[in-house]
């Protein structure tokens, strides 16, 4: 600002003033980017200090003052071999073998992905995952893969955390170079909540693989083939594994449940196989997999598979998780999902700890070391507590078996509970939970994930809001103007569910509106990615990579604001969580490594009052030099 302000003096301009001391000091317009780099975040600091935080707090908890205890690893030593190094050698065909064929129940660690997803809405940052990335990769080599992105953490990564989530996944690669990294694909909705252009999920693939990532657990939230073989071809020509995943409802151990019964599953399970999956998943968003489920759909599928290495994801929001894994590996299971102890439970996965206890000296040992999870735990349970103010226990308390009457999955659990809470309804969540299971009858008894979920939560929603029930809701369906998802859903935009369309509503709903048969996505027109990047360049004024085009390609507007805000707010995401969050008391110090070996320090030296153009001066201290910056006061 210094240098602007002396370059825009007419005085200077003219040259009446003597500028020596400028032409003698050429380093003063060499702006450096680190510099540039440490205005941007003091500019930060200064609008959270005048204005609060600049990401939305979901519950009135602040982060704790806490510093996460980080387990040392030996110095210069390189990580142990594990399944990546299977992988990179031998190919994602071989790797499956080798998994099926290991002796033993391996685990897949869900912490940086699906946990925190699920109980602290999707905020763990890639500052708190890098830090832990190196201790896992030296102390549990052993499992058949990491969880790490896509379901919403790459929407929520820009949009909430200020973060790229490309960056994401290449700073833990390059941290973690032994375990396979696992993601969540939605199909031909990639990582998004709708239908992508095949060429947008093709690319999507093959830059997430260039970008590290390993096993691609691809789902459809309708069990829609057509649309899980969009994600499963362009997982498999990116060179990735493909891992097609079976979505479970319903209870295969209850005889009267027939829709969603063992042959439906088996047949699913034979189109996959035939539809060149490496991995068979099955994916238990909602917790609904009983034991003895359990027992009966591996047993089913292993029989009829025996080569094809089976893996199962759960959630623990029953508290049966565990019984049902320990269930799963003894079926024949060849991975399951766990979370570390201090971030599993309730939404979440079941307990690695519990399940790594309960296998050992079995035939189905997982390898894993009880001491290096008790570490690896700690460091949880500390780093949970900087995300406090998104932490769902705030209104959950404990597990609950209602699950298996409403099927709400996992992540879209604690955010009703939060939307009914935030609301006062919080007595009424239980009324909410009711609503969901009758707009799930309504709908046709779908299956529910995302996006479908979302569907019959806005059904619910819909109905309380207008008093209606399962029969009313039919009735005077001509005359409701329902919601645009549950009207898109039945033109069949996402997708042909396994058993039809309700009728008469659909008919009823649609009054004439176009009805989709075939797959969405076939009819989309492909992406331009040159001209997107050329118009996003021209827009944002820097040379951006393929990645950046992606991220737009998936969500434009969140990607907008995303570089906007970074362009504005610098590297936001080197700042600890608790700075980020609600930044620095005064007299305060942060360090902050904004590049590899480039630490700059920031101290928070005092505001001053509102002036007459509503904004106020915050001091800092920035490497022992004073600077300041006028904020405007937006309250
Ligand atoms: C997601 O799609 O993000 C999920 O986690 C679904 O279970
Ligand atoms: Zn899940």
């Amino acid at each position: 600002p210094f240098h602007l302000n002396v370059l825009q003096q007419p005085k200077f301009i003219d040259g009446s003033v003597d500028t020596y001391f400028i032409d003698e000091h050429p380093d003063l317009f060499q702006f450096k980017g680190s510099q540039n780099r440490a205005s941007k975040l003091i500019r930060y600091l200064g609008e959270l200090d005048v204005n609060g935080p600049q990401t939305p707090l979901a519950t009135d908890l602040l982060p704790k003052n806490v510093e996460p205890p980080i387990p040392s690893i030996p110095a210069k030593k390189p990580p142990p071999a594990g399944w990546k190094d299977v992988l990179t050698r031998d190919g994602p065909s071989a790797f499956a073998k080798a998994i099926r064929n290991n002796k033993g129940c391996l685990i897949t660690d869900t912490t940086f992905r699906d946990a925190h997803q699920s109980l602290l809405a999707t905020r763990v940052r890639t500052h708190d995952l890098a830090a832990i990335a190196p201790y896992v990769s030296h102390n549990f080599s052993g499992l058949a893969s990491l969880e790490n992105w896509g379901g919403a953490t790459f929407d929520v990564a820009m949009r909430f955390l200020h973060e790229c989530p490309w960056e994401r996944l290449e700073t833990l690669r390059a941290l973690v170079p032994n375990i396979p990294f696992q993601m969540l694909l939605r199909g031909a909705n990639a990582v998004g909540y709708k239908n992508y252009p095949d060429n947008v999920v093709h690319k999507f693939a093959d830059l997430a693989v260039k970008s590290g990532m390993d096993i691609f657990r691809v789902f459809d939230s309708l069990n829609y083939v057509p649309n899980m073989v969009v994600g499963m071809d362009a997982v498999g020509n990116a060179g990735g594994v493909i891992e097609a995943a079976i979505s479970y409802t319903g209870d295969v151990s209850d005889p009267k449940r027939t829709k969603y019964d063992l042959n439906y599953y088996v047949n699913l399970a034979d189109e996959l196989v035939k539809a060149g999956t490496h991995i068979l998943g099955i994916k238990d968003m909602a917790g609904l997999l009983k034991p003895e489920a359990a027992k009966l759909l591996i047993t089913a599928i292993r029989d009829r598979h025996p080569d094809v290495p089976i893996h199962i994801h759960t959630h623990d929001t029953s508290g049966a998780g565990v019984a049902s894994m320990l269930e799963c590996a003894r079926a024949g299971a060849d991975i399951v999902d766990a979370a570390v102890d201090s971030m599993s439970g309730m939404t979440s996965q079941p307990s690695m700890g519990a399940i790594v206890a309960s296998l050992e000296r079995t035939p189905f040992d997982t390898g894993l070391k009880l001491d290096a999870i008790s570490k690896y735990g700690s460091y949880w349970e500390t780093c949970r507590q900087l995300y406090q103010p998104f932490e769902c226990t705030t209104t959950m308390r404990s597990g609950n078996a209602d699950v298996y009457q409403h099927e709400i999955p996992g992540g879209q659990y604690t955010n009703l509970q939060f939307q009914a809470f935030s609301l006062g309804l919080g007595e009424k969540f239980n009324d909410v939970k009711k609503m969901y299971a009758e707009a799930n009858e309504v709908l046709g008894d779908i299956i529910k994930v995302t996006p479908s979920s979302k569907i019959v939560g806005d059904l619910a929603q819909f109905m309380v809001q207008n008093n209606l029930t399962k029969e009313t809701v039919v009735e005077r369906a001509e005359e409701l103007s329902f919601p645009t998802s549950v009207v898109e859903f039945l033109q069949g935009q996402i997708g042909q569910p396994p058993y039809g369309f309700p009728e008469p509503l659909r008919t009823k709903v649609l009054r004439g509106k176009p009805k989709i048969e075939n797959r969405p996505g076939e009819d989309l027109p492909s992406l331009d990615f040159a001209k997107l990047q050329a118009d996003l360049e021209d827009k944002h004024g820097r040379k951006l990579r393929e990645v950046d085009v992606m991220s737009s390609a998936m969500f434009p507007k969140e990607f907008d604001e995303f570089e906007t805000f970074r362009q504005l707010n610098g590297p936001v995401d080197k700042l600890n969580t608790r700075i980020f969050l609600t930044g620095l008391d005064v007299a305060e110090t942060t360090d902050v490594e904004i590049e590899k070996g480039k630490t700059i320090a920031i101290t928070l030296l005092a505001h001053g009052k509102l002036n007459k153009n509503g904004e106020r001066e915050v001091f800092f201290e920035l490497n022992g030099q004073v600077r300041s910056i006028f904020v405007r006061d937006v309250e």
